[in-house]
């Protein structure tokens, strides 16, 4: 595995810690009751959205899902805008109509966090194939939970991707569960990476708390997608560290299994290498930004009655 500078390595640090208090403060908005709807919170899994979107160029674009402010985060994001939109406000990103599900900025390569679960999956598929078409080096990073695993759509754009040799690079982030269900209790066809085989897919199990295991992975399939190599899929092991989304108290769940992921996380291990002093700068200064940046976001207004028919369109 290529080793990371220490820029980078503190880079990587820096984005895992601020995803980590920017889903602290979306919980503490939730509670209070200014965010409405649900969310889904990324905690636990931040090593997989730093780890791929590391290995980005800016034109590269990602599609994510309904758990997807780590998405956000990592492509580069603003976070004023995210909170907004989570608020209900009137963000960049949405007009705050969408919430934390519908975060959209094509500005930035991203094609939105998804309500719909396997949404992103043809919108990153049709998006290597816009690349492609134009002959543009660009290449897609596809996310998506392990209930995608059983889902139509999966199968229909992981053939054509392999068919036509399409840069994307398919990432399932199996966190163990679908909602309240274990995976391996509702998922036939163990290990999953048979799933990308059946389509001559190179298929590749990944420690989805390692950011560094992430970032060589997703690094050698993204330099493949851009070298006209065809798709790649990835299974990234990992954890949620909350309930499905606020308020599920999660009792599905075994402590002793809880414990073991807790004393893997994702976090720690890059915190050990960087060094307890490093780390706890970095930790602060991310934890103090993200507050100031909650802060302004409180203060951007809700959408007005103008804004009610802003981007609806009539055949
Ligand atoms: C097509 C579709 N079916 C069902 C749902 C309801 N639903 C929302 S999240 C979810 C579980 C998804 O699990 P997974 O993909 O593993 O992601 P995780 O929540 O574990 O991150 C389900 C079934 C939905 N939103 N869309």
């Amino acid at each position: 595995m290529a080793e990371l500078s220490p820029d980078r390595l503190a880079e990587f640090y820096r984005t895992m810690v601020t995803i980590r208090a920017f889903e602290d403060q979306v919980r503490q908005f939730h509670r209070a009751g200014l965010a409405p709807g649900l969310v889904h919170l990324y905690s636990g899994q931040e090593a997989v959205a730093v780890g791929a979107c590391g290995a980005l160029q800016p034109a590269d674009v990602i599609a994510s899902h309904h758990r997807g402010h780590g998405h956000c985060i990592a492509k580069g994001g603003k976070m004023d805008q995210l909170f907004a939109e989570i608020l209900g406000r009137a963000s960049e990103y949405g007009l705050g109509r969408g919430g934390s599900m519908h975060i959209y900025d094509p500005a930035n390569g991203n094609l939105g966090t998804n309500g719909i679960v396997g949404g992103g999956v043809p919108l990153a598929t049709g998006a290597a194939l816009s690349a492609k078409l134009k002959g543009e080096s660009s290449i897609a990073l596809c996310f998506f939970g392990d209930g995608v695993l059983n889902q139509g759509i999966l199968f229909e754009a992981m053939n054509m991707a392999a068919v036509w040799a399409l840069p994307v690079v398919y990432i399932c982030e199996n966190n163990g569960y679908g909602e309240f269900t274990e995976i391996d209790d509702v998922t036939a066809g163990r290990p999953y990476t048979r799933r990308g085989e059946a389509f001559g897919i190179p298929s590749e199990k990944v420690d989805g708390m390692d950011v560094l295991e992430v970032h060589a992975a997703v690094s050698a399939a993204a330099e493949m997608a851009r070298s006209g190599g065809g798709p790649s899929f990835l299974i990234c092991d990992t954890y949620r560290y909350t309930g499905h989304h606020v308020g599920d108290a999660e009792e599905y769940k075994d402590d002793a299994e809880r414990q073991l992921w807790l004393a893997r996380d994702p976090i720690l291990k890059i915190a050990e290498m960087l060094g307890a002093d490093d780390a706890a700068a970095i930790t602060a200064e991310a934890e103090a930004e993200v507050k100031a940046v909650a802060g302004r976001a409180k203060a951007i207004p809700m959408p007005s009655a103008n804004h009610a028919e802003a981007d609806v369109y009539a055949g």
